[in-house]
């Protein structure tokens, strides 16, 4: 197969990357750090066409995509992974810029991406788009608004994906992961790295093979088969109870009659 991943410079998308690399199948990598994409050129076995881009930029992406070279153009598996999550303050004191950086890259590199690489499955009659949500999309947290926003728009855009390709032989994937240790943290507190190492403190998250080896098993069902989605937490982490605000003076007041 040819599997593109964005995203592969880091985390879950280097592991994807290796993981669909140790059955020898072809990779195209896209990503930002030239420096990183070339170590994955030299480290891994497999044909490689790596493609610093940055998937925010749609001109940039539907012209790089247009011109893949020919051994590389029949894509068979798109994994959208490139992604962020930039601060954890509420909502009424976020940064624009942060929600705009995420709404960019999350959602809109995504559409990007998908525009240009699935009239060609559709031609072919085969392919696969895997997405990676996130647990964030499915469950509220306080700080989670944007960034679980923009991941429960990936949902339901791989919902109605799957309505329209219905009978092409596409198929679309979910894959909807809880706390994995990557540089994920660090970019979300923007380089501040204890800040970062304490989210992963005395738990055992997910790791990024963890989600590759997930990726790699929704792509290698045979091809009746869609996984529509995939939702998986470390051992160590589970949904908790709705939150409840306790206000004994609000309380006092709801008991003393009005005039
Ligand atoms: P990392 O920060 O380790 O990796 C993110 C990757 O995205 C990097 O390779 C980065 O490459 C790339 N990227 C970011 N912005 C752009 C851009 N504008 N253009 C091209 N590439 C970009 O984080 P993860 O591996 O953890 O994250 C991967 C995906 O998984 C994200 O979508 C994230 O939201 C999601 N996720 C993460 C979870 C976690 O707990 N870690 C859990 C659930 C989902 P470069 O900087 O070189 O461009
Ligand atoms: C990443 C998982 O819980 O940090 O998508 O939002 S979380």
């Amino acid at each position: 197969m040819i599997v593109l991943v964005t995203g592969a410079t880091s985390g879950f998308g280097e592991a994807i990357a290796r993981r669909f690399a140790a059955e020898e199948h072809s990779l195209i990598l896209i990503g930002r750090r030239v420096d990183r994409l070339k170590q994955l050129v030299e480290q891994l076995d497999v044909p490689i066409y790596d493609l610093p881009l940055d998937v925010r930029e749609r001109d940039t992406v539907a012209e790089a995509l247009a011109e893949l070279p020919a051994e590389f153009r029949e894509v068979d598996v798109l994994v959208n992974n490139a992604g962020l999550a930039l601060g954890l303050e509420p909502s009424w004191a976020a940064d624009l810029d942060d929600w705009e950086t995420m709404v960019d890259t999350n959602v809109k590199g995504v559409l990007y991406m998908t525009r240009a690489i699935l009239p060609g499955m559709v031609e072919r009659g085969r392919g696969h788009v895997i997405n990676i949500g996130s647990t964030a999309g499915n469950w509220p947290y306080p700080g989670g608004n944007v960034y679980g926003g923009t991941k429960a728009f990936l949902k339901q855009f791989s919902l109605n994906l799957r309505a329209d390709l219905i009978g092409t032989g596409v198929r679309v994937t979910n894959l909807e992961p809880g706390l994995a240790e990557t540089e994920f943290s660090l970019v979300r507190y923007k380089g501040d790295a204890d800040r970062a190492s304490d989210v992963y403190k005395n738990v055992e998250p997910l790791v990024a093979a963890d989600i590759a080896e997930a990726a790699f098993w929704a792509a290698s069902q045979p091809a009746h088969v869609n996984i529509t989605r995939i939702e998986m937490m470390c051992t160590a982490q589970a949904n908790g109870p709705l939150a409840l605000h306790r206000d004994a003076d609000r309380q006092a007041e709801r008991r003393t009659p009005h005039n």
